[in-house]
């Protein structure tokens, strides 16, 4: 049986409202194990990573280069560790399964990821996140971590996270509907293939996913799957700090991460994936951190008869 190994990273100084700190509380506690032995893995919680408090540091630290990005050597801290555990679970043979946190985090789990294989990203967000330290309107780093791990212009000062076995032919976008103006032109530049919410309406969800993975998995060992919960409409996950309206519903969610499994059923190609941007703060009675328990399990299988 597969084992899942549960990482947890309360990290919120990559995002633009404090509380994603909280995630990983609340995707436990809404049920996040039980749904997964439902879906047949075994899950083992490594507990969470250490992450300091942000009211002990100073978001502008001087670092040259560093734009206008806040907190950029807690997160690198942050993502060097994280890129280790993500990396020693795979060797194990385990899953790793990233609770955050904010998407920042992405940066580690990638690099870990891709430490010893060359890998695919399937990024399920309302955002690109391909802004960089130079480009950013808001300095929050959680807007830049494909932009980061790409090594994309602007990014020098995170040369850390520049993982050199994700390239940018093999990366999908799935739902994309907010981009900041330098981060449409970053995007039309790139070899990044974007499914935004207009691909999704035309074509339906399921056949975008299969086309999603269709790209991660050419010529790559396997994918890494990246959800941030303002993917969906925010009727649907309230508890996001950046929501964004006209989202994938709670359905289509479901049956975008079911393609993925049975997908998966057929030929084992997901390595790792993260679940982000769960902000309990601005939840509603724990709906958003439920919904990300339930489509994580989802996406590890389903069976209603
Ligand atoms: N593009 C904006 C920025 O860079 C918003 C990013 N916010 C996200 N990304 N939640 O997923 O600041
Ligand atoms: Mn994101
Ligand atoms: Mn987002
Ligand atoms: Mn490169």
């Amino acid at each position: 049986m597969t084992i899942v190994r549960i990482i947890g990273v309360p990290m919120d100084f990559g995002a633009n409202r404090r509380g994603v700190d909280m995630g990983p509380s609340a995707i436990r506690y809404a049920g996040l194990s039980d749904e997964l032995e439902r879906a047949g893995v075994e899950p083992v919680d490594a507990g969470d990573l250490f992450v300091p408090r942000a009211e002990e540091r100073d978001p502008d630290a001087s670092q040259p280069d560093r734009g206008n990005a806040k907190f950029l050597r807690e997160i690198e801290s942050v993502c060097t560790r994280l890129a280790d555990e993500v990396a020693a679970a795979l060797t194990e043979g385990a899953f790793p399964l990233v609770l955050g946190g904010d998407h920042s985090l992405a940066i580690g789990s990638m690099n870990g990821s891709a430490r010893d294989a060359t890998i695919g990203v399937i990024w399920f967000d309302a955002h690109a996140d391909l802004n960089t330290p130079q480009t950013s309107p808001s300095g929050n780093v959680h807007g830049m971590s494909l932009g980061a791990v790409l090594g994309r212009e602007g990014a020098e000062s995170m040369a850390w996270a520049h993982a050199p076995t994700v390239s940018e032919e093999s990366i999908a976008y799935v739902g994309l509907r907010s981009l900041d103006d330098r981060e449409r032109e970053l995007l039309r530049d790139s070899d990044v293939t974007a499914f935004t919410m207009a691909d999704i309406d035309d074509r339906g969800v399921t056949s975008v996913v299969e086309e999603a993975l269709a790209v991660a998995t050419d010529g790559t060992d396997g994918v890494h799957l990246s959800l941030d919960l303002d993917w969906l409409d925010p009727r649907a996950a309230p508890g996001v700090g950046t929501p964004v309206r006209g989202g994938v519903t709670y359905r289509e969610a479901h049956a975008a991460l079911e393609t993925i499994a049975s997908r998966n059923d057929r030929e084992d190609v997901v390595r790792s994936m993260d679940v982000v941007e769960v902000n309990p703060i601005l939840d509603e009675r724990n709906e958003t951190a439920s919904l990300a328990a339930e489509l994580t399990a989802s996406a590890f299988g389903t069976r209603i008869l």
